[in-house]
C-alpha cells in the first residue's frame, strides 16, 4: 500500500515535470514561428488572413524588456538552410517559386491614409516582385482613421502574405496634455511663414511622433519581432536574393538603412539638447561601442544632423519596445519638440540607434536598391547591379554625394567603399 502510494506520487511528479517543461517551451520566444503571444495588459488582436477589421483597443502600456534581453534566438542551424548572399553561392538564381527554409517572425508595416491606396499599391507591387512573392511575409497597415474596403481589397490582392489592418488609438495620434497649444500654434504659424516643409502641419507632427514612439506598440505589431517599413511611392530597383530578416536575426542586427543624409536644421534646433539631457539622466542606456562619430563631429557637443532615412527601415521591434528606447522616447516626448519644433522620426530613430546600439548592430543594406523622392540608393559597382538585375541609374546614386552621411558611416565602421564609388555616374 505504502509502495503503491509512493508510485502514485512519483507518477504525479513526473507528470508535473512534463507539464512544466511543455509550458516553458511553448512560452519561449522563437523567431522562426510567429509569436502570436501577447504582452500583459494587451488584448489579443484579430488573427487570420485577409481583411481583418483590425479595430484597435490599445493600450495599457506593456512592460518593456531590458535592452540586453533583446537578442534574437535562432532555433535552427543556419548552415542547414544556406542563403545565397553572393552570385557565387548555390541557389543565387533560384528566384522562382516559394523559398523553403525558415521564416523570421517578421512583417512589413505601412502607415497610410485611404487616399494613399494607389501609391502604396505601387510600392507593394515592387516589394512583392523583387522579394516577397518568394517569402510571403505578412503586411500590417496602420491608419489614424478606419481603412475603407477599397484600400483593404487592393492591398490584400497584392500582398502574398497575410494582411492586417489596425486603427491607431487616439492617445497615439493626438497632443499629449503637457503641450501648450498656444505655443505649438505659434510655432506652426512661424514655420509656415519661414516656408519650412510641413511646418504648419499638425497631422505631419502626429505622424512623426507616432513613427517615433508608437508604431511598434500597436496591438497588431506585438505579434512580431522584426519589421520592414514601406511607404507609398517608393521603388525597389534590384532583386533581393536573400531574406533580409534572416540577415538581421542571424547577425543580431537591430536597425538598418539604405540612405542617410543631413537633417533640415530648422526642424530640430533643440533636439540635441534633449538628447544630451537624456544621456546625462540615463548613462546606463548608452552603448560602449556606439556610433557617436556618425552623429557628432565634436565628441557629442553638437549634432552634425546625420541620420538614417527612416522611410526605409528593417529593424528589431523588441529593441524599440525595450526600456532603453522607451526611456529615450518618453524623455524626448516630454520636452515637446514634436510640437514646439517639427522633430522627424528619422533623426529620433537614428540618434537612438547611434547611441544605444553597439556599432555592429546597425546594418547598411547595400544590395537593397531604393528610392523615395528625391533620393536614390543604387548599389555601386556595375557587376553587382547586373547580378541583381537592377533598373536604377547609377548616376542617381546618392550614397557618395556631399549631402549624404553614408561616407561617414563607412569611416566610423572602418568599411572600405566599393570600387567605383568615386567614378560611377560622374560622366
Ligand atoms: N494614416 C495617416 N498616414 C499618414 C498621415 N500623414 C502621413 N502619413 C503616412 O506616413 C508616412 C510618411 O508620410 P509622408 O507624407 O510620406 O512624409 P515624408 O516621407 O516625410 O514626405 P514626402 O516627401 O511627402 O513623402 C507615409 O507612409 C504616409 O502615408 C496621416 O495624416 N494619416
Ligand atoms: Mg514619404
Amino acid at each position: 500500500m505504502a509502495a503503491g502510494s509512493a508510485r502514485y506520487v512519483r507518477y504525479i511528479l513526473v507528470a508535473f515535470f512534463i507539464l512544466a517543461v511543455f509550458y516553458f517551451v511553448s512560452n519561449s520566444t522563437d523567431v522562426t514561428t510567429p509569436l502570436r503571444t501577447h504582452l500583459p495588459g494587451v488584448n489579443k488582436p484579430a488573427d487570420g488572413g485577409g481583411n481583418n477589421g483590425g479595430g484597435s483597443s490599445e493600450a495599457s502600456e506593456p512592460k518593456p524588456p531590458a535592452s540586453n534581453d533583446v537578442k534574437a534566438k535562432i532555433n535552427y542551424d543556419p548552415a542547414q538552410f544556406p542563403m545565397a548572399m553572393t552570385p557565387n553561392d548555390p541557389g543565387w538564381n533560384d528566384l522562382a517559386g516559394i523559398r523553403d527554409g525558415p521564416r523570421m517572425n517578421a512583417t512589413f508595416v505601412t502607415l497610410a491614409r485611404n487616399s494613399d491606396v494607389w501609391e502604396i499599391a505601387k510600392s507593394i507591387r515592387q516589394v512583392e516582385d523583387r522579394f516577397n512573392r518568394r517569402y510571403n511575409y505578412d503586411w500590417v497597415f496602420l491608419n489614424d482613421k478606419p481603412f475603407d474596403d477599397n484600400f483593404k481589397r487592393v492591398t490584400t490582392s497584392l500582398v502574398s502574405g497575410k494582411t492586417h489592418y489596425g486603427l491607431i488609438p487616439e492617445e497615439h495620434w493626438s497632443f499629449p496634455e503637457w503641450i501648450d497649444q498656444d505655443k505649438a500654434a505659434k510655432v506652426r504659424q512661424d514655420m509656415k511663414e519661414a516656408k519650412i516643409i510641413y511646418g504648419d502641419s499638425i497631422s505631419y507632427r502626429h505622424m512623426c511622433r507616432f513613427e517615433s514612439g508608437f508604431f511598434f506598440r500597436q496591438e497588431l505589431m506585438l505579434n512580431y519581432e522584426y519589421y520592414w517599413r514601406v511607404e507609398p511611392s517608393v521603388e525597389l530597383y534590384c532583386d533581393v536574393h536573400y531574406d533580409p530578416f534572416r540577415v538581421m536575426a542571424e547577425n543580431n542586427k537591430k536597425y538598418s538603412f539604405t540612405i542617410s543624409l543631413y537633417e533640415y536644421y530648422e526642424t530640430i534646433p533643440t533636439l540635441w539638447d534633449s538628447v544630451k539631457k537624456f544621456m546625462k539622466n540615463h548613462p546606463e542606456h548608452i552603448a560602449a561601442d556606439n556610433s557617436m562619430g556618425f552623429l557628432s563631429d565634436d565628441g557629442g557637443e553638437t549634432y552634425n544632423k546625420c541620420h538614417f532615412w527612416s522611410n526605409f527601415e528593417i529593424g528589431n521591434l523588441n529593441w524599440l519596445r525595450s526600456k532603453a528606447y522607451t526611456d529615450f522616447f518618453n524623455s524626448l516626448d516630454r520636452d515637446g519638440g514634436f510640437f514646439y519644433e517639427r522633430w522627424g522620426d528619422a533623426p529620433v530613430h537614428s540618434i537612438a540607434a547611434g547611441l544605444m546600439l553597439p556599432k555592429d548592430e546597425i546594418h547598411f543594406f547595400n544590395d537593397i536598391a531604393y528610392y523615395h523622392v528625391p533620393f536614390t540608393h543604387c548599389p555601386t559597382g556595375e557587376k553587382l547591379r547586373t547580378e541583381l538585375k537592377c533598373h536604377c541609374d547609377p548616376g542617381e546614386n546618392f550614397d557618395w554625394a556631399g549631402y549624404s552621411c553614408t561616407s561617414k558611416y563607412f569611416e566610423i565602421n572602418n568599411l572600405e567603399k566599393p570600387e567605383g564609388w568615386d567614378t560611377e555616374g560622374k560622366d
